[in-house]
């Protein structure tokens, strides 16, 4: 059961324009922000761009930065808002284009929206809405970010329930829905849903509620939550949610980060019933040879890019910005993980500078195989610990760096790890087989997934090509 969008594609938010759907997730601290995905079928995607080309100004922590997008076409214009969190706290920001590939205005600040997790909605009479977690809700100018009324409280989901959030607010028929994630984005994570007749309620809940849930049950997707739906052309209706496929022992680990996934939706009594998953298409093979001048937009960097040059025809050069991966800004350009088994490689010439091929998931989280100095070394951070486990003497040339996923060694076994990740020099045996657990949002907390990137320590760094395939 695959994902229609694989890999750290959390918080999806979806709209339809004509027979084309538009979809937006949360970045954190990755730089550029905010991907843009397009479908005709709802199943394949593909990206086309990203909404924040602009580094932060502020200061992101890992897993903090862009959370939970919401994307609506209204009047002939795409209106995007999102919470950007730094470390003094939310700040809400909207971006409007026409073209949703971009680019994307300047954000116009909401200073008034407390809390993360905004939705957008616009009433019969033009009046911009926005919904926020909290719960609570204000009438506001999309033009300058202000104001029209004091924020007020709105339905809070089940009461009890941790972490309400997410809110999406549509007119569908006679009701007005707000539809709600709660349970946290964990195990516990669930969908529900209330209707009203105005935007602001009063709303009572789904008796069904929660309409969406995996918690306690069998199914390998888990944490299924933060959901929008859609209707397509034909008139039936579809939800996008995120989740999760954990594995392993217990209490398993889920390593490509939250993932967005498809289900269909039916009307009964008028409240939405979501049906099975709709696996996805597994992505393709990734290649980039570095021929163009122009990066592809699914390639990320930590905070903002690193200097990248291309002083060798058809290589990409990276240069150092800080001294290894455990710092906040490192010279790093990365694709998510998006298959379950994967192997990654990259050409490498570290004769100006050491740098190498990495799979990180933060700061304190990550795996590298490093060249450079006549050595070649992996490096494993979990956490407070960072040790070389493998180490070898090489002949200055370039070389074939290479990374893969492999089966747990005790298949299982109640403390299983969900994979390993094998590091080496294509051709040569591996230098180390590292457990996959550390490098899983359950050991490293956090909203991400494991990105696998080239990286530069020291000098500039020459990379031919990169490659990255399921196995
Ligand atoms: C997001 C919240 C959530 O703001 O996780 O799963 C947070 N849902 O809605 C970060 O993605």
């Amino acid at each position: 059961m695959n994902p229609v969008i694989p890999g750290f594609h959390p918080d999806p938010s979806i709209c339809r324009v004509g027979d084309d759907y538009y979809l937006a997730c949360s970045s954190f601290e990755y730089f550029p922000g905010i991907p843009i995905f397009h479908s005709r079928d709802l199943v394949r995607w593909t990206q086309i761009g990203n909404v924040m080309e602009q580094p932060l100004s502020v200061e992101v922590p890992s897993s903090a930065g862009v959370y939970a997008p919401t994307i609506r076409h209204h009047d002939g214009r795409f209106w995007l808002i999102v919470t950007i969190m730094t470390v003094e706290g939310p700040v809400n920001v909207l971006f409007n284009s026409t073209d949703p590939a971009g680019p994307w205005s300047d954000p116009v600040r909401l200073p008034g929206v407390p809390g993360i997790d905004p939705d957008l909605a616009w009433d019969e009479d033009d009046g911009c809405w926005v919904t926020f977690a909290g719960m609570g809700q204000v009438r506001i100018d999309p033009w300058t970010g202000e104001n029209l009324a004091e924020p007020r409280e709105v339905w809070n989901g089940t009461p009890g329930a941790l972490a309400p959030e997410a809110p999406h607010l549509y007119r569908v028929g006679d009701h007005w829905y707000l539809m709600i994630a709660e349970g946290g984005t964990e195990r516990g994570h669930a969908v529900s849903i209330a209707r009203g007749p105005a935007p602001d309620g009063p709303f009572e809940p789904c008796p069904a509620n929660p309409i969406l849930t995996h918690r306690g049950t069998h199914h390998p997707v888990q944490n299924t939550g933060h959901a929008d739906l859609v209707q397509a052309a034909d008139g039936s209706w579809w939800m996008v949610f995120l989740a999760v496929r954990p594995r392993g022992g217990t209490p398993g680990w889920h390593v490509l980060g939250r993932e967005t996934f498809l289900a269909p939706v039916s009307w009964v009594d008028g409240w939405p019933v979501v049906g099975e998953i709709v696996s996805g298409v597994p992505a393709g093979p990734f290649r980039d040879d570095f021929d163009l001048t122009e990066l592809q937009p699914s390639w990320i960097s930590v905070r903002s890019r690193p200097r990248i040059t291309k002083e060798r025809p058809d290589w990409l050069t990276l240069h150092a910005r800080g001294a290894s991966l455990d710092e906040r800004d490192v010279a790093f350009l990365g694709h998510r993980a998006q298959h379950l088994r994967w192997r990654a490689r990259t050409l490498i010439d570290p004769s100006h500078g050491r740098g190498g091929l990495a799979v990180r998931l933060d700061e304190r989280h990550h795996y590298e195989i490093e060249a450079g100095d006549g050595r070649v070394q992996v490096i494993a951070r979990i956490g407070s610990v960072r040790s070389v486990v493998a180490e070898h003497a090489v002949t200055p040339a370039p070389m074939v760096l290479t990374v893969e996923t492999g089966e747990p060694r005790v298949p299982g076994d109640a403390c299983a790890e969900p994979d390993t990740l094998s590091f080496g020099i294509e051709g040569s045996p591996a230098l180390a087989i590292l457990d996959g657990r550390y490098l899983s949002t359950e050991v490293t907390g956090g909203f991400t997934g494991r990105v696998i990137g080239m990286y530069a320590a020291t000098g500039a760094v020459h990379f031919d090509w990169f490659d990255y395939e399921e196995l």
